[in-house]
This record gives structure tokens, C-alpha cells and sequence, in this order.
């Protein structure tokens, strides 16, 4: 096992201690001990074998023990009996919104609630209502909670989706009988939410490529095996399809099931508005529905398809009905953001606040993976559970990535940290002062207490928007997806306040918030707000976010001229001083 499958069990340990009634204490030394092991900076295993755990803050005999075990074995009995000496609902109760251990520890010794089901009668009989520390507002909020869970329980983060299709796609691709083989659907499309995973590939032999598929490690369950088809359960609860076509039908396949629906209905009108049919098989000269290969029109790829039907080739991320068609009539279709156009991130944490890694560790990781720069935005006082940071913290702060800097400067690299803060958007002003982010090189606002009132909270976005200081707001929405709705907010009021005081947007590129969200690119793009892709990184491996949200820029319409972040250091520097001047 590796630090972060080591540090997931150990998390998991702390959890069912919880759900146990451990003393607080002992269940804190697991969490604890799992943030060491996710900042570290060199291979577990070596720190295993050369018996070095023991050097690690909070890593006692009995830690060392279990870590040991789970490192050269994979696997650990004690966490094995604690999970079943618990009934395994409790953890699935424990992903609500809202519902701690604690709770869940409350609901089980008294009410014996041990699922959702239970849970969910326990509340609709008004009991929890009436158990100590709970009352009517948060049975009313676990109602809530429970039916948010429901809706999505078949959908996935694209990241989930991703880390299971890609390995699937290179297996395929490997398979001597697979002539041509890509993924569809919404995951093609980089939705920010995925229901199933769509594989299609082309061979003569379809029996055998689908033989091959349904043997692959890491599928749980073969819901459905066809000859040129099947539907499986990946290892985390994820569908997947495979159809296999022959290599003709491959491209008319391909358009088809990418989808999405909405763009398929009018692929099909333009068709049959030139006399053609367009379906999964191909684009056939017919009025009627065929599938005779004789009246196919001939097509190598999609974009031959497009080109029949009088568009410029549309990027999959582009086919969700939302103006491809006249763009691609016209040659206006925008040449969409690389995720390799970024040279670094403008939002990101550090130990400093609630971050994994030092400063130094950062600048190394991220100078290594070839940025150009990263900005150490860490959280302001105000936020005092993500350890915010106060003027004379940052103030040394500050001075600490001048002395990184320096050092890299002595070394001729041209990689730089550069200061900043996430900033809290408070009831009436900012968390810090403007002489204080004056001396930043970078500020993002953020609301994360947001008021119950819609106008409220857009007053407050547009006040922070106002201020010279501030270059670009953060995760603007506040949505975490799957779990917490959007706050009340009218984002295109805010959206408006960006343009005119030129203030940038944030694309939270976490594949938990994609935040602002790709469907309003498109306005804040007709309004001239740039855009910045942001990691919000809070470990090393948060870098990675980059190609993610590079991918929800696209979906969003963006180009390489509308995200600041694709600017060299020094012209970068050059906009981060163009609002302060202008007031
Ligand atoms: P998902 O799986 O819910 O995230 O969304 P998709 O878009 O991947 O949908 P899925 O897996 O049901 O189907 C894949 C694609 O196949 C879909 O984007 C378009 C195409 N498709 C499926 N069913 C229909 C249909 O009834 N009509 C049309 N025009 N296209 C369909
Ligand atoms: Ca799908
Ligand atoms: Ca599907
Ligand atoms: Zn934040």
C-alpha cells in the first residue's frame, strides 16, 4: 500500500473508533497521524523498512506496528475487526451532509438505526426530533440530506469516472483484435457529473474484445454479455458499456453515443434537411430508417460527419446544444483552452493554514512538473477551523517565499512562488485590510459563510468585487458536487460586477466544486471577464487538478486569451498590477 491508501485506512480506523465511542483523544491520533503520512515527501515504504516511522510526529509503538503491517502486507486484521464488529450500514450514514460519528453514534444506541431506511422512518416517526441534540431543524435537515443522497446515488465525480476508464481504455487499446476504441458519452463530454461510463471500439472480432472487457481486474459485477456488447460494475460502484461495431460503423457510432441527446436530436434534423438519415450506424442516402451499408455515405471520422452536414468538426465537450451548430456553420467555433496552455495555479494552500505541504515542498513539486509559477493563497483568520492565517502570520509568511525565491533566483530557475491570500468575504468588508493585501501578489476573495439571503451574499461578492485589491473571486458558488447545492446567489449579478470592475473569476478546477460552473463561461465570457483555473490545491497531488479543470474550461467555451493563467510570469505580473492602478 501506499501513504494515501495507508492514510485513507487510517482515517477510516479514527471513524469507526468514533462510531464506536473512543475516547476523542485516541480517535484524533489516526487523523493525525493520516495528515503526516499524505505530506510526506519521500516513499513510505522505504521510511518502513529502514524502521523510521518511529520519527514521525504522534507515531507511537502501536502505529508504527499497524502502518508496518498495512505496508507489507496490504492489508491489517485489526481494522478488519473493527469494521465488522459494527453493522456496515453505519458508515453509509455517516456520508450524509450534516451527520457526524457523533450522530451516528446517537442514532444507533437509540433508536437502532443502522440505514438510510431506518433512518429515514425514524425521522418521518418524529423520533429523532425528540432525541437529546437533535430536534426538528436537523431531523428536518437529515430528511433533506437523505433524499440529496438518493437522487445521486447512481452518479459518479468525473474524476471517479476517469480513474477507472482511462486504465480500461489502455487495456482495450492493447487488445490485438481492437482496431480503433474510445470512451463516449458524458464522460467524452467531461460532464462534471457521470452517470455511466461508455466505452466503443472497433474490430472484426467483437466476441473476443467483449470476452477480453468483462475479465478485466477491478470489474465487480457482469450486469449483461452480448456479442457486441456488455454492461459491467466497476470495483467503485460504477456502470460501464462496451459496444464493439465494425471499424465502417466505428465513427457514426462514436457521434452517437457521445451524445449528447439534445445534440444528437439536431445532428439528426440537419440530416434528414439534406435528404439523409443519420442514426448509430451510419449517414445513409435514404428518406427512410436504413442501415444498408450500400447508402452509407462514406466517413473515416467524426469530422467527415460534421463536414456531410455542413459543420466545422465540434469538439466533444462543445455537443450539448448550446450553440455549436451556428458556430460551426459559421467557422466561429473558438479554438478551445490545452490544459498544458497552463503555467500554474492562483489559488492554493500550504501547511501554513490547512494545506498538506511546505512551502519549500511545493515550489519543488511544482517547479519540477515544469510551472511556471504557483500562488500560496492560505486561508485568512476568519477561518479559523482551516487554521486562517493572521496579518503577522502571513507577514512572515511573506517572507519565507521571498527567502524561496531568492534561493531559486540563485539557482538560475525560473519558477516562482508568488504571495497571496484567500481572503474571507465577511458581513461588512474583507478579512484583511487593503494596506495588508496591497503587499500580496495575489488575492482571491471567498465566501464561506454565506448569509441565508440571496441578496445578501451577492452585496457581498459585489463589495468584494470592488475592491482594488481583490483580482479574482473563488469558488464563486460555494457548490460541493453531489453533496451541498449552490448558495443562494444571483451569479450573473456578480457576474456583471466582475466586467465592470475587472475582476477576474475563479474555475475551481477541483472535480468537487468545478466551480464556476461551464454553463456560465459563456456569459462571463460576452461580458470580457477573464478567467483564472485554479487547483486550490491543498496537496501536492492537487496539481494534477489542472488537466481536470483545463477540460471544464473547454466545456465552458474558453480559450487560451481568456484564462489568465496561460500568461507567462512577467505579463502575468503586468495584470496583476492592471486593477490596482486603475483606481
Ligand atoms: P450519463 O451516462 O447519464 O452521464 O449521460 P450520457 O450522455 O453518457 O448518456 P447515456 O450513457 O445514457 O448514453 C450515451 C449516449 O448515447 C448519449 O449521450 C446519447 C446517446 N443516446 C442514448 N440514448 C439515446 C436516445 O434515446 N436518443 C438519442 N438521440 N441518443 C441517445
Ligand atoms: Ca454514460
Ligand atoms: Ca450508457
Ligand atoms: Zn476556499
Amino acid at each position: 500500500m501506499d501513504k494515501d491508501q495507508v492514510a485513507a485506512v487510517l482515517v477510516e480506523i479514527g471513524t469507526l473508533l468514533e462510531l464506536k465511542g473512543e475516547n476523542p483523544f485516541k480517535t484524533r491520533a489516526y487523523t493525525n497521524a493520516a495528515r503526516v503520512l499524505e505530506g510526506l515527501t519521500e516513499p513510505l515504504d522505504r521510511i518502513v523498512a529502514e524502521k523510521r516511522l518511529g520519527e514521525l510526529k504522534g507515531f507511537g509503538e502501536a502505529l508504527q506496528d499497524k502502518v508496518t503491517t498495512l505496508v507489507t502486507t496490504g492489508r491489517l486484521p485489526y481494522y478488519e475487526e473493527l469494521k465488522a464488529s459494527l453493522p456496515a450500514g453505519l458508515l453509509h450514514l455517516l456520508g450524509l451532509q450534516g451527520v457526524g460519528p457523533k450522530k451516528v453514534k446517537k442514532l444507533y444506541d437509540a433508536l437502532g438505526v443502522d440505514s438510510l431506511e431506518k433512518l429515514e422512518a425514524a425521522c418521518q416517526s418524529n423520533q429523532v426530533a425528540e432525541l437529546d441534540g437533535f430536534g426538528e431543524r436537523s431531523q428536518a435537515k437529515i430528511l433533506e440530506a437523505i433524499a440529496f443522497k438518493r437522487q445521486f446515488a447512481s452518479r459518479h465525480l468525473l474524476k471517479d469516472a476517469l480513474v477507472v476508464a482511462e486504465p480500461m481504455l489502455d487495456a482495450l487499446r492493447e487488445h490485438p483484435d481492437v482496431i480503433r476504441c474510445s470512451t463516449a458519452g458524458s464522460l467524452r463530454r467531461w460532464k462534471e457529473v457521470i452517470g455511466d461510463i461508455d466505452f466503443l471500439a472497433s474490430s472484426k472480432r467483437p466476441a473476443e474484445v467483449i470476452a477480453y472487457f468483462v475479465q478485466q481486474p477491478g470489474i465487480q459485477t457482469v450486469l449483461a454479455q452480448g456479442e457486441t456488447k456488455a454492461s459491467v460494475i466497476l470495483g467503485d460502484g460504477i456502470q460501464a458499456d462496451l459496444r464493439v461495431v465494425s471499424d465502417a460503423e466505428y465513427p457514426y457510432a462514436l457521434a452517437y453515443f457521445t451524445g449528447s441527446k439534445e445534440h444528437n436530436i439536431v445532428m439528426r434534423q440537419r440530416a434528414i434537411a439534406r435528404g439523409l438519415r443519420l442514426n448509430e450506424y451510419g449517414l445513409f442516402r435514404s428518406t427512410e430508417e436504413t442501415r444498408d451499408p450500400a447508402l452509407r455515405v462514406p466517413c473515416h471520422d467524426e469530422a467527415d460527419i460534421f463536414r456531410e452536414l455542413g459543420l466545422d468538426y465540434v469538439p466533444p465537450e462543445l455537443r450539448e446544444d448550446r450553440g455549436e451548430f451556428a458556430a460551426g456553420e459559421n467557422h466561429t467555433l473558438p479554438r478551445l483552452l490545452e490544459w498544458t496552455d497552463l503555467r500554474g495555479s492562483l489559488h492554493n494552500h500550504s501547511e501554513w493554514s490547512d494545506g498538506r505541504n511546505t512551502l519549500a515542498d511545493i515550489a519543488a513539486h511544482m517547479e519540477e512538473l515544469g510551472l511556471s509559477y504557483w500562488a500560496i493563497t492560505d486561508h485568512s483568520r476568519a477561518s479559523f477551523q482551516a487554521n486562517g492565517l493572521d496579518p503577522h502570520r502571513l507577514r512572515r509568511q511573506l517572507k519565507e517565499i521571498a527567502e524561496l525565491n531568492r534561493q531559486l533566483a540563485d539557482r538560475r530557475s525560473d519558477f516562482r512562488l508568488l504571495t497571496g491570500s484567500e481572503v474571507d468575504i465577511l458581513k461588512d468588508g474583507l478579512d484583511f485590510d487593503d494596506d495588508l493585501l496591497a503587499e500580496l501578489d495575489v488575492v482571491v476573495a471567498s465566501l464561506h459563510v454565506p448569509a441565508s439571503d440571496e441578496g445578501e451574499n451577492t452585496k457581498r461578492f459585489i463589495r468584494a468585487a470592488e475592491n482594488p485589491h481583490v483580482h479574482m473571486l473563488g469558488h464563486l458558488s460555494g457548490r460541493l458536487l453531489l453533496e451541498r447545492d449552490a448558495y443562494k446567489l444571483n451569479q450573473q449579478a456578480v457576474i456583471d460586477a466582475c466586467a465592470a470592475t475587472g475582476t477576474w473569476i475563479e474555475l475551481n478546477a477541483s472535480p468537487y466544486r468545478f466551480d464556476l460552473d461551464w454553463r456560465l463561461w459563456q456569459y462571463a465570457k460576452s461580458k470580457g471577464v477573464k478567467c483564472v483555473v485554479n487547483c486550490d490545491a491543498h496537496k501536492l497531488e492537487h496539481a494534477n487538478w489542472i488537466r481536470l479543470g483545463a477540460g471544464l474550461a473547454r466545456k465552458g467555451w474558453l480559450t487560451k486569451a481568456d484564462v489568465i493563467n496561460t500568461l507567462p510570469l512577467a505579463e502575468l505580473r503586468a495584470e496583476l498590477k492592471r486593477k490596482r492602478s486603475r483606481s
